[in-house]
């Protein structure tokens, strides 16, 4: 309106007394300053307009940047755990905390299940701590215990190696009963029928596995863990049959989980044995399974001509000038006594074997090495089976009390 108003006066200005152009001079001066004031103000607006678009550039560049960051220390996570925790922290994309990491882990977005599970099982004290903080994320309130393994071992992949596994699953048990407390008597018991239900899922679902427990074993095997007391047989039936109606889901199954250590799957085969006393070697079919070795006539007979219990042997391999591929089970230190073994003899009887060492010979050189290989692992101390075994005897120790 002051410019319509400057106009107006500009077309008059010829017939304006000296007040009138006076004021119009006036006007015009405030025009010229109105005009100054809009181009000072469309400056601004440019200025702030460039500073917000290059703002939102630097922005954008600075999240890209993130990004790329965050993938490289997921990579490096994948392939070193540590090392991509420490790149993380360093990128200030993680804060160095328990809390922090355990979210980090419990999410997951693009990490390896396996470098998860062997993150957590480290022995650090930070390690074990964030850990625990893992754990604190697993909601398992009201969620019985197949229900919370489920969900437990979705979330990491278990490592083989057994301190690893005792930690994870005690602090697992920890969490567990903390979530449900008055469900089993300790820790240990809930830790010890965890294990249990692992083994029954590999019993129930392995196909290398032939005899399939039934509910009746699985209650008998599960007697007495609630320190010295038994559990409710409800509570083992509903596991059971949880169980048996799903198997568990474990990630990224490479072979090398722990349903894998547990159950490898039983080496069998033809091979030449050496006799006891009559030195005369016998095509016998072998199997090995639960720390022994049997040996059958043919492949569909029921009974074993022969059991080698493998506990306190050790094993070679021997050079035969009669036959290849040749090892030898063996008493360490105690050439000359006889192997606590037993075998039938033509008759029918059962009776101690009479092998001071057993000389078997191997279709192939790669079946020798696979058979030592299998046979070793048999008889080396199996510390799964250790650590469960400890943790039984603390319970039922409690039940002399
Ligand atoms: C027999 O030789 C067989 O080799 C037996 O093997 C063997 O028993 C006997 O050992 C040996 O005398 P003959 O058949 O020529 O009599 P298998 O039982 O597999 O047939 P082992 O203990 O090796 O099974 P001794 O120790 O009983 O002589």
């Amino acid at each position: 309106s002051v410019l319509k108003q400057l106009q107006h006066l500009v077309n008059v200005s010829d017939d304006l007394s000296p007040e009138e152009q006076q004021e119009l001079e006036s006007i015009r001066r405030r025009k010229e300053e109105l005009l100054l004031d809009i181009q000072r103000l469309k400056d601004e607006i440019a200025e702030v307009t460039t500073e917000i678009e290059s703002l939102g550039l630097s922005e954008e560049r600075k999240s890209m940047q993130r990004n790329k960051q965050m993938a490289t220390g997921r990579k490096k996570f994948n392939m070193d755990p540590t090392k991509g925790i420490c790149f993380l922290i360093d990128s200030s994309l993680l804060k160095n905390t328990s809390d922090d990491i355990a979210q980090f882990l419990y999410k997951g977005e693009g990490l390896n299940k396996t470098a998860i599970g062997d993150y957590l099982g480290e022995r650090d004290d930070f390690n074990i701590e964030v850990l625990h903080a893992f754990l604190e994320l697993h909601e398992f309130t009201d969620l019985n215990l197949v229900q919370a393994l489920r969900q437990f071992l979705w979330s990491f992949r278990l490592p083989g190696e057994a301190q690893k596994i005792d930690r994870m699953m005690e602090a697992f048990a920890q969490r567990y009963c903390h979530c449900n407390p008055g469900v089993f008597q300790s820790t240990d018991t809930c830790y010890i029928l965890s294990f249990a239900v692992i083994m029954l899922n590999t019993s129930l679902h392995n196909p290398n596995v032939k005899d399939k427990p039934s509910v009746q074993r699985f209650t008998a095997m599960n007697r007495g863990i609630n320190d010295g007391g038994d559990l409710p047989e409800d509570l083992l039936r509903n596991l059971y049959d949880s169980i048996k109606n799903e198997p568990f889901k474990i990630p990224e199954d490479d072979g090398n989980d722990l349903t894998h250590t547990f159950f490898n799957p039983d080496r069998e085969g033809w091979l030449l044995k050496l006799g006891g006393r009559v030195k005369t070697w016998k095509r016998r079919w072998f199997i090995l399974t639960d720390n022994c070795l049997y040996y059958f006539e043919y492949t569909t007979d029921k009974e074993p001509r022969g059991i080698i219990p493998l506990e306190n042997l050790s094993i070679r391999e021997v050079d035969d000038s009669k036959k290849p591929n040749c090892f030898e089970l063996f008493i360490p230190n105690h050439k000359d006594q006889v192997i606590k073994a037993c075998k039938t003899e033509a008759d029918g009887r059962v009776v101690e074997g009479n092998h001071t060492f057993y000389r078997i010979s191997a279709p192939t050189a790669e079946e020798k090495d696979e058979w030592i290989n299998s046979i070793k692992a048999a008889i080396s101390k199996d510390p799964f089976y250790e650590m469960l075994a400890a943790r039984k005897k603390k319970v039922s120790s409690l039940k002399g009390l």
